[in-house]
């Protein structure tokens, strides 16, 4: 169909951002066999972490209190401060009512007790997953696995593998960030690392890697890294990096993602709701796109002010994907301006979105709000460009919208098999 204007084209976004089902590529949901390390359910919604900050500005219970109360406790609390005694206009709270809604619950009713009955209603993680990922349009989701994680670590240990539409990506914080007590945990799972840096722990070190890239068949190796990163450097992390992940990642065709900018606990008893930010240094990123040109680079960064030099930087390097409006950056304003801001200098080479899910449940509100505004904002450049005479055809955008939400992602990371436009059967996985 061609598109002749703008009513037309206004449908035409609407309907394609709706319709296209997402791969999610981060988040840090589980596949349903993992067990009950998969969060979902109405006390989950409201405890998470976003919402305990948010809370602790309308209530004067000290921390160590709050995580003394049950998870219905700390709900209940939230409930009460933030959606009850003051309204739930933050991003956060509005997101826990979207995810109520969209999962049925009668919101006019403010009766939390029935909502829990009504949603957490679901047999088990699998009957609860197909739910949800129907009501989110999501049928692809990428989990972040860390091995040094000692809940998920069996899991994986026991030969577990996730289902069809869950992909592993291997998250190495703790063997980057805190190499200095996590070479002790290396050596008691036999990778024989020295006391110095040196040519044997660089081996064993790549063991580690690849054992687990053999173990998770990871589409990423993941860390989350501080606004003073720096790259080349030496310390353990710049050593790891440059004679590990690097190599390992180039010779694997596994991308190495970097999500710069969290300062860590800044306020340590409010646990992950204590973590804040800082605009970090473009430096290590140049260096590493410049120097590595045949590894590939996936890269979100987490403050506001750095989000239009790495938008620039993308234009310098095709190594690098440039994904996300993570974490305090996902909200309306700044999804908006990010990615106004990507698609002018970048076009539709991005992947403008991602949900960073920690409950199941959050899925359906993630991705309704997003959708909502990058459907909007597509509209205004694709209307641009329709009033230049450039006749725009239904497909195409289609087409575009397909690589946005999904097939950027998979191109980027060498999975061939799994792109797929609106016309074509779907690939093995169930849904
Ligand atoms: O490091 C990360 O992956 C971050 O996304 C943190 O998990 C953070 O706590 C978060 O959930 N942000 O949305
Ligand atoms: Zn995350």
């Amino acid at each position: 169909m061609t598109i002749l204007s703008e009513d037309q084209l206004r449908q035409v976004i609407e309907d394609a951002v709706q319709r296209q089902p997402v791969t999610d590529m981060h988040t840090h949901l589980y596949s349903p066999n993992f067990g009950d390390i998969l969060l979902w359910g109405v006390d989950e919604l409201l405890t998470y972490h976003y919402l305990v900050a948010e809370v602790m500005r309308w209530s004067d219970i000290q921390t160590a209190d709050f995580w003394k109360l049950s998870k219905q406790e700390q709900a209940e609390l939230i409930w009460q401060k933030l959606f009850l005694e003051h309204s739930p206009i933050s991003e956060a709270c509005r997101g826990v009512l979207t995810s109520l809604q969209g999962l049925g619950a009668d919101l006019s009713t403010r009766d939390l007790a029935s909502y829990r009955e009504a949603i957490d209603q679901a047999s088990d993680n699998a009957a609860q997953v197909r739910r949800v990922l129907e009501l989110a349009n999501v049928d692809h989701v990428v989990m972040t696995n860390d091995p040094f994680d000692d809940k998920e670590r069996p899991i994986w240990l026991n030969g577990t593998k996730p289902d069809a539409n869950f992909h592993a990506a291997l998250r190495i914080d703790p063997l980057l960030n805190d190499y200095a007590n996590s070479k002790h945990r290396l050596r008691e799972w036999g990778y024989d690392v020295s006391d110095e840096w040196d040519d044997r722990s660089a081996a064993e070190v790549t063991r580690f890697l690849t054992d687990w890239i053999e173990r998770m068949d990871p589409v990423y190796m993941a860390v989350s890294l501080p606004p003073t990163f720096a790259f080349p450097e030496e310390s353990d992390r710049g050593r790891i990096i440059r004679d590990c992940i690097l190599p390992v990642s180039r010779k694997t065709g596994i991308p190495f993602a970097m999500m710069i900018g969290v300062k860590k606990r800044v306020h340590p008893e409010l646990r992950d709701a204590g973590d804040y930010l800082a605009k970090a240094s473009m430096e290590p990123l140049e260096h590493l796109l410049s120097t590595y040109p045949d590894n590939k680079f996936i890269v979100t960064m987490l403050s506001r002010e750095n989000q239009h030099e790495l938008a620039v930087l993308g234009r310098k390097f095709r190594n690098l994907l440039i994904f996300g409006c993570w974490w305090f950056l996902n909200n309306p304003i700044i999804i908006n301006e990010m990615t106004r801001m990507r698609f002018e200098l970048l076009g539709l080479s991005v992947v403008p979105q991602h949900s960073d899910a920690r409950v199941l449940d959050q899925l359906i509100y993630k991705w309704k709000h997003s959708k909502e505004l990058i459907a909007g904002i597509l509209f205004d450049k694709y209307a641009d460009v329709l009033r230049t005479g450039w006749p725009l055809d239904a497909a195409e955008i289609r087409r575009d919208v397909a690589d946005l939400f999904r097939n950027n992602f998979w191109r980027f990371v060498g999975r061939e098999n799994m792109v797929r436009y609106d016309d074509e059967p779907a690939p093995s996985a169930a849904l």
